[in-house]
C-alpha cells in the first residue's frame, strides 16, 4: 500500500488522493502511488469514474527536482500518463493550488480537468532550463491552441483558473476541489460523456497548420526576452512538433529535447538557482521553528523613489501601508507617482483595471512620524546620510509600538550605529530594497549585532510575502551586492586609464549576460553622485571628474560616458569621450594599450568573486549560494550561469586565483591578490560549493 496515495470509493466514484508534502512533487513514490491506485480503480467493477486529487496545499507541483541527475526510478511518468489516458473509465483531475510542470501534464492526460477559483496552472520548466518532458508540449497546444500554449510553455508563467476555463483547459471552476470534482464526475457518467483524449483532438491546431505564422509570431514575441537562454527556443521547437508531426512522433521528439536540456550546463545552473533562492530564506544560526512577529500594517517613512516603490510592493500584496512624509506636498507627489505607475501597468493589462484604485486605497498618507504608532513593521527610506537616519530612528523609538520591527532601507550605512540610536536594538535591522523597489526582486535583510532572531524571521517572511527574494547579510560597507560591485567598478575605471573604452568594457559584460555594463549603469544612476562624494572625500578620478566638469552627468544630461538621443535611453558611443580620455591620459603621461576582451572579462568578474570570498570568510554571507541569490535577483546575473560563486566553481578556483595574482602584479594592484579563503580552496582543489550544506550545494 502506498504511503503517499490512496483510493476511496463513494459508490460509483473512485477518488485517488495523493498526499506527499510539501508540494506533492512527482517523486518515484508518488508516480507509483498514482499508477497503482488508478489501476485499482480501473479494476474495481463498482467504480464508473475516477477523480485524481491531492491533499495538502496544492495539486502536483511538478516532477521532483531533487531526483534530477540521479538514476531514474520506475515507473516512468509517461507510463503513468498513458495508463490514465487509456483508462476505460473517465479520469478527472481535481486541481487546487498550483498544477505545475509534470503536475499539469498529469492533468492533461486525464479526460477532464476542474479547478478551484484560486488555482494556477502552468508549465514553468523553461525556468529550470528544461522543457515539459511528459507530453505537455503536445497536449497543451491541443487543449488551448498554439498561441496560449507558446506563451505558457516558452514564457513559463502560469495562468489562473478563470483564464484556463475560458481557454478550455478546465471544464469547470469548482469548490473543494475533490467534492466539486466528484459532482462533476457524476455528471460525466450521467450524461455519458466521451473518454476525451487530447492526443486525438487536433482541432485547435488547424489554424496554425494552415498558417504557421500564427505559431512563429507567438514564439518571436516571447523569445524577445530569452537572450542567451537555450530552453525557451528548444521548448518552442517542441510546441512546433505538435503542429507539424503526429502525436507519438511529437512525443518522441519532445522527450529527446527534454533529455538534451536535462544534462545541459544551463539547466544545472537554473536548478541550482531554484534551490539557492529557497535556501537563502533559511536563516543560518536562527533556531528551527522560530516564529516571526505578526505584520498587519506597515509604515514606510519617505515617499520618494525608494519609499514609494516599497509602499507599492506591500500594497501589491494587499498589506495596508501608512506612508509618512515630512510635508503634504512631498506626500502628494509620492502618492501621485504610485497612482501613475499602477495606471500605466493596468493600461498594459499587467494588472486588472480596478487594481490601481484598490491598491491606492490601501495606502494611508500621513505627515509626521507619530503616525507609525499602529505599524508592526516600519521601513525607513529617507535621505542616505547617517545623521538623518539616526534622527529618524531616535524618533521611531518614541513613537513605534513595542515589538514593531524597525528597518532601514539604507544601501550601505552601518545598521549597528542606527540601532544604537534606539532603546530597542533587538528590533532593528536593514531591509535593503533595490531600485525600482516595486520591480526588483532582491531584498538584502541586514542582520545587525543585536537583531533578535524573531525580528529576522519576520523580515524574511514578509519579504517573501511581498514576492521579494530575501537574502540575509551582515553589516559592512555595501553589505554583499554593492560591496562586490564596487570592486568591479574600480577595475572598470582602471581599464579606461589603460586603454579600454567604455563601450568595449560594457560590451564584454553584456555579452557575458549581464543586462548592462558598468559605464551604462553609471550613466543611468548619474555620474554626479560619485563626483560629489569624491569631492567631499578629496579623492580624484580624472576621467570621471573631467566628464562631470564638462557637465556630462549621464542620462539625466543626455551625455555621460555615452551620448543619448532625445527621448532615448540607448547608450551611443561618443567620440568626444574618447577624445576626453586621450587628453586626460596625455596630461597624466599615460599611454593607451590594446586591452583584450578576455582580460576585461577576467578583471570584471574575478575581483567580485575575490570580494565574495572575503564576504564569506567574514561571515557577512552565510553561504556562497546566498551571494549568488543577491546577484541573480539584485543585479540581473544571467540565471543560466547560476550566480558569481557558482560560476567561479565552474571556471575553477585555481585558475581564478592564478589570474588574480597575475593582474595584481601586472597592474601593481595589491587589492587583486587572491583572498585567503579563495587561495585555500584553490590550493586544496575545492569549490565554494564545498563550503555549503543543503540542496543548493
Ligand atoms: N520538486 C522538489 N521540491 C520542490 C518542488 C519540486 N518540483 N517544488 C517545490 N519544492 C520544495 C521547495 O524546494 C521547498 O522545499 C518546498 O517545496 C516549498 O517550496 C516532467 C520535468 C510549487 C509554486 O518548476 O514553483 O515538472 O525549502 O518554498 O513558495 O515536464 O515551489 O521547504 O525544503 O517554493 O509556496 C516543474 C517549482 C518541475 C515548480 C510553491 N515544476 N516549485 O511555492 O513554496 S520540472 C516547477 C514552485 C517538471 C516535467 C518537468 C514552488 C511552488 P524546502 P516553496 P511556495
Amino acid at each position: 500500500m502506498s504511503e503517499v496515495a490512496k483510493l476511496d470509493r463513494h459508490d460509483i466514484v473512485g477518488i485517488v488522493t495523493i498526499d506527499s508534502p510539501p508540494v506533492n512533487a512527482l517523486s518515484a513514490a508518488v508516480r507509483g502511488g498514482i499508477l497503482d491506485n488508478v489501476k485499482a480503480a480501473i479494476a474495481d467493477p463498482e467504480i464508473k469514474v475516477i477523480v485524481l486529487t491531492c491533499g495538502g496545499r496544492t495539486f502536483i507541483a511538478g516532477a521532483d527536482i531533487t531526483e534530477f541527475g540521479k538514476p531514474p526510478k520506475p515507473p516512468a511518468l509517461n507510463d503513468v500518463l498513458s495508463t490514465i489516458e487509456n483508462s476505460p473509465k473517465p479520469v478527472i483531475a481535481a486541481i487546487h493550488g498550483t498544477a505545475l510542470g509534470g503536475g499539469l501534464e498529469v492533468a492533461l492526460a486525464c479526460h477532464y480537468r476542474v479547478a478551484t477559483k484560486d488555482a494556477k496552472l502552468g508549465l514553468p520548466e523553461v525556468k529550470l532550463g528544461l522543457l515539459p518532458g511528459a507530453g505537455g508540449t503536445q497536449r497543451l497546444p491541443r487543449a488551448v491552441g498554439p498561441e496560449l500554449a507558446v506563451k505558457m510553455i516558452v514564457g513559463g508563467d502560469p495562468i489562473g483558473a478563470a483564464e484556463a476555463h475560458k481557454a478550455g483547459l478546465i471544464e469547470e471552476i469548482v469548490e473543494g476541489p475533490a467534492s466539486g470534482a466528484e459532482a462533476f464526475a457524476r455528471k460525466v457518467v450521467a450524461e455519458n460523456r466521451p473518454l476525451r483524449k487530447l492526443r486525438d483532438d487536433d482541432s485547435k491546431l488547424a489554424a496554425a497548420k494552415a498558417d504557421r505564422s500564427i505559431f512563429t509570431n507567438a514564439v518571436a514575441a516571447i523569445t524577445k526576452k530569452s537572450r542567451g537562454l537555450e530552453a525557451p527556443f528548444a521548448a518552442a521547437d517542441a510546441v512546433g512538433y505538435a503542429i507539424d508531426l503526429p502525436f507519438d512522433e511529437g512525443l518522441k521528439r519532445e522527450r529527446e529535447g527534454f533529455l538534451k536540456l536535462l544534462t545541459s550546463d544551463q539547466s544545472k545552473a537554473q536548478r541550482y538557482a531554484f534551490f539557492a533562492e529557497r535556501e537563502a530564506a533559511k536563516i543560518a544560526g536562527v533556531p528551527e521553528g522560530t516564529k516571526g512577529r505578526k505584520v498587519d500594517r506597515v509604515a514606510i517613512i519617505g515617499a520618494g523613489t525608494m519609499g514609494g516603490g516599497i509602499a507599492m510592493s506591500f500594497a501589491n500584496a494587499g498589506i495596508p501601508v501608512t506612508l509618512i512624509e515630512t510635508a503634504e506636498e512631498q506626500l502628494k507627489r509620492g502618492m501621485g507617482v504610485m497612482q501613475k505607475n499602477w495606471e500605466a501597468t493596468a493600461a498594459r493589462g499587467g494588472i486588472p483595471a480596478d487594481a490601481p484604485a484598490k491598491r491606492m486605497a490601501l495606502i494611508d498618507g500621513k505627515v509626521g512620524l507619530e503616525h507609525v504608532k499602529d505599524a508592526d513593521l516600519v521601513i525607513e527610506a529617507v535621505f542616505e546620510t547617517m545623521a538623518v537616519k539616526k534622527e529618524v530612528f531616535g524618533k521611531l523609538d518614541q513613537y513605534a509600538k513595542p515589538g514593531a520591527v524597525l528597518a532601514s532601507n539604507t544601501s550601505y550605512l552601518n545598521i549597528d550605529a542606527i540601532a544604537a540610536e534606539t532603546s530597542r536594538p533587538q528590533d532593528v535591522l536593514g531591509m535593503h530594497f533595490f531600485s525600482p523597489a516595486n520591480v526588483m526582486k532582491l531584498c538584502e535583510i541586514v542582520r545587525a549585532e543585536k537583531t533578535a532572531p524573531d525580528a529576522l524571521v519576520t523580515a524574511v517572511s514578509i519579504a517573501r510575502k511581498i514576492a521579494k527574494v530575501p537574502a540575509v547579510v551582515g553589516v559592512c560597507d555595501g553589505f554583499v551586492g554593492n560591496r562586490m560591485l564596487a570592486q568591479r567598478g574600480k577595475q572598470a575605471e582602471k581599464l579606461l586609464f589603460e586603454g579600454a573604452l567604455p563601450q568595449q568594457v560594457d560590451a564584454v559584460v553584456t555579452k557575458f549576460g549581464m543586462p548592462m555594463g558598468p559605464f551604462a549603469m553609471g550613466d543611468l544612476a548619474g555620474l554626479d553622485i560619485g563626483w560629489r562624494s569624491r569631492k567631499d572625500r578629496g579623492i580624484k578620478s580624472e576621467i570621471a571628474d573631467a566628464l562631470c566638469e564638462a557637465g556630462r552627468f549621464g542620462q539625466k544630461t543626455g551625455k555621460g560616458y555615452y551620448k543619448y538621443e532625445a527621448g532615448s535611453r540607448a547608450p551611443l558611443p561618443d567620440p568626444d569621450v574618447e577624445k576626453l580620455i586621450d587628453e586626460t591620459l596625455a596630461k597624466l603621461g599615460l599611454k593607451r594599450r590594446a586591452v583584450s576582451d578576455e582580460e576585461i572579462l577576467e578583471r570584471m568578474m574575478y575581483p567580485m568573486i575575490n570580494e565574495g570570498a572575503k564576504i564569506l570568510a567574514e561571515g557577512i554571507a552565510a553561504r556562497p549560494s546566498d551571494i549568488d541569490v543577491v546577484w541573480l535577483y539584485g543585479y540581473g546575473w544571467p540565471i543560466y550561469r547560476g550566480g558569481p560563486m557558482y560560476w567561479a566553481d565552474s571556471v575553477g578556483l585555481k585558475h581564478i586565483a592564478e589570474r588574480l595574482a597575475f593582474y595584481a602584479k601586472e597592474t601593481n594592484d595589491p587589492s587583486l591578490e587572491p583572498a585567503p579563503l579563495l587561495k585555500k580552496l584553490a590550493d586544496e582543489g575545492k569549490t565554494f560549493a564545498s563550503l555549503a550544506q543543503g540542496k543548493a550545494a
